[in-house]
């Protein structure tokens, strides 16, 4: 039975995550823009997805690709710098009948932010809506890492004080203990609600309550810095603003709430999903995918071992059995492509394992989210020069690990290439024109040389390509209910090749099994007999008890 709390709109729905400055860009500036969104919606709509989620477009620095947001009310030059686009966009996504999610990043603001701008000028009021602090023996108040490199503190010389930045020091942290900040949050929220969004994608937002002490942490190797994330990872006190929140703005204006978390346990996970009182929706969780690295460094991978995948994904859907909604993603703009790092991007096997990726991913119990360019397999980066590179942590490692660390320039061009978050960056592949058909002149980030051979064109042509197995995915999951409702119970779960599970509901069984190597693997399958309604090999139609997976194959299906 299903019950009716659990029938929310977005319960069934799919999510396509748009990075603006990547997309498409419509006034051949070299960035994407808001108007190239809205004429390539009706590409978005064929995919069958529900909701649109576009990261940040606000008025912005670009220190950090508009997560530094400088004005919450105004669009940046770069995305079209106008509202009427906006407006044409939110509409025409409605009358099409998506919703569009907005990316709120409310952790902090861009330095160049007029309350930033006050505080700094003095203004006590605003310096109060930031964590100002004096030094402690003439250092900063606590040896926290910055996310992005470095230490979490900047002196501010004229007025013998720092301020503290998780991330960049363009991006100042708000001081949530501040009511007036969380009024603020409250204004830009209902403003967005009553513009006609649908929902928030809530950025960093388990980073909201810091210790007022900020207590030192034991530094890395090599390092006076240290990640102080146990004194402001997801406090009890986040659940207390996100329960305001959800009072004020989520639950009124009925809106999908999705709030990017890390560093995070199952019972903070199930108490933000609101396990108490009503907090936020679904989860988008870090750990999803961290389990190929050491610990939180992504430039120190590990081979991708398909046990530790599966002890992540299926450990999280247990966590999550019976409590709360996770989001589903194999990539995102803070990842390198999924097909690269966890599949198989050679010409013979890229299509293939794309489309296994689909199919072993967005069965689970939770709400996909599909990254643009992961539907063509679009892979990591070719580029030679670190000047190609543009992300944040990128100049931070270099001149650690390079100019002064003595590294190869080779080892870590590859690992930028490879990891680093500009892999998923690269723009958007169209066709096989100049750019990839992403822009008339030369893109803000160069395109990956292989869009000759990966782009969207190229695909609609193609009925067994990615994109349509995309398509056919989607619809396939609007159709069976156990994927939706149903319960996740792994087999095979030994094997270090396949990823197999089954989905239960009623009388409803769907099985998703998947080959994540390049050679032949068997499965036992659960008793009975299966229809196959979704194949990467297209070739198979039914299948019953002990199946040879072939490389990289992947299938879905339904006991007869
Ligand atoms: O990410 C939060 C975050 O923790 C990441 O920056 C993460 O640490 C990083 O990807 C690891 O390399 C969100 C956004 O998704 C990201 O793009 C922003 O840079 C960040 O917040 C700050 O707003």
């Amino acid at each position: 039975m299903i019950l009716e709390k659990e029938k929310n709109w977005w319960k069934d729905a799919a999510v396509y995550q748009i990075y603006p400055k990547s997309f498409y860009d419509s006034n051949n500036d070299g960035f994407g823009d808001i108007e190239g969104i809205r004429q390539k919606l009706p590409y978005i709509k064929s995919l069958g997805v529900d909701v649109v989620w576009v990261c940040p477009f606000f008025k912005s620095p670009q220190a950090d690709n508009g997560y530094d947001v400088a004005d919450y009310f105004e669009i940046d030059p770069i995305f079209g710098g106008n509202m009427e686009d906006l407006r044409n966009l939110i509409d025409d996504t409605h009358k099409l009948g998506m919703k569009f999610v907005l990316d709120l990043v409310a952790n902090h603001t861009s330095d160049e932010h007029e309350w930033f701008q006050k505080a700094l000028a003095g203004d006590e009021k605003y310096m109060n809506y930031y964590y100002f602090r004096d030094p402690v023996n003439g250092k900063a108040p606590s040896n926290w890492a910055s996310v992005f490199g470095g230490g979490a503190w900047e002196y501010v010389p004229h007025l013998d004080k720092y301020y503290l930045h998780i991330f960049h020091k363009k991006q100042p942290d708000l001081n949530w203990e501040n009511k007036e900040v969380v009024d603020e949050v409250i204004n830009i929220m209902k403003h967005w609600a009553e513009y006609g969004v649908d929902g928030f994608r809530l950025d960093a937002i388990n980073y909201l309550y810091k210790e007022p002490d900020f207590p030192s942490v034991e530094p890395m190797p090599g390092s006076e810095f240290g990640f102080g994330t146990e004194h402001y990872a997801n406090k009890p006190k986040v659940n207390e603003h996100f329960n305001r929140l959800n009072r004020e703005v989520f639950g009124p204006y009925n809106m999908m709430t999705v709030a990017e978390v890390a560093y995070i346990n199952g019972d903070q996970a199930r108490r933000y999903c609101g396990l108490e009182k009503p907090e936020v929706d679904m989860l988008y969780l870090f750990e999803l995918l961290n389990f190929d690295q050491d610990g939180y460094d992504k430039f120190a991978p590990l081979p991708f071992d398909v046990k530790a995948f599966k002890e992540a994904v299926f450990g999280w859907q247990e966590e999550m059995k019976y409590f709360g909604h996770l989001a589903l993603f194999f990539s995102n703009h803070d990842q390198a492509r999924s097909v690269s790092r966890f599949g198989n991007d050679s010409d013979e096997y890229r299509d293939l394992s794309a489309k296994m990726h689909g199919n072993a991913m967005y069965m689970l119990k939770g709400t996909p989210y599909i990254y643009q360019g992961e539907e063509l397999g679009m892979t990591s980066l070719d580029y030679t020069d670190v000047n190609d590179f543009h992300d944040v942590e990128v100049p931070f490692m270099w001149q650690e690990k390079v100019v002064e660390g003595g590294e190869s320039p080779e080892k870590w061009i590859h690992l930028f290439n490879t990891r680093s978050r500009d892999g998923g960056r690269s723009p958007m592949q169209w066709d096989s024109s100049e750019n990839g058909g992403f822009s008339k002149v030369t893109p803000w980030q160069k395109t990956n040389g292989n869009y000759t051979k990966i782009n969207v064109e190229l695909q609609e042509k193609d009925e067994k390509s990615p994109l349509n197995f995309y398509r056919q995915l989607l619809k396939v999951r609007k159709t069976l209910k156990s994927v939706i409702y149903g319960t996740v119970t792994p087999f095979d779960n030994d094997s270090d090749a396949t990823f197999c599970y089954s989905r239960d509901f009623e009388d409803e069984q769907v099985i998703s099994i998947n080959n994540f190597k390049d050679y032949d693997v068997q499965v036992k399958l659960p008793q009975g007999r299966f229809n196959v309604v979704l194949s990467n090999y297209g070739d198979v139609t039914e299948i019953e008890d002990t199946v040879t997976l072939r490389p990289y194959e992947g299938i879905t299906a339904v006991k007869i």
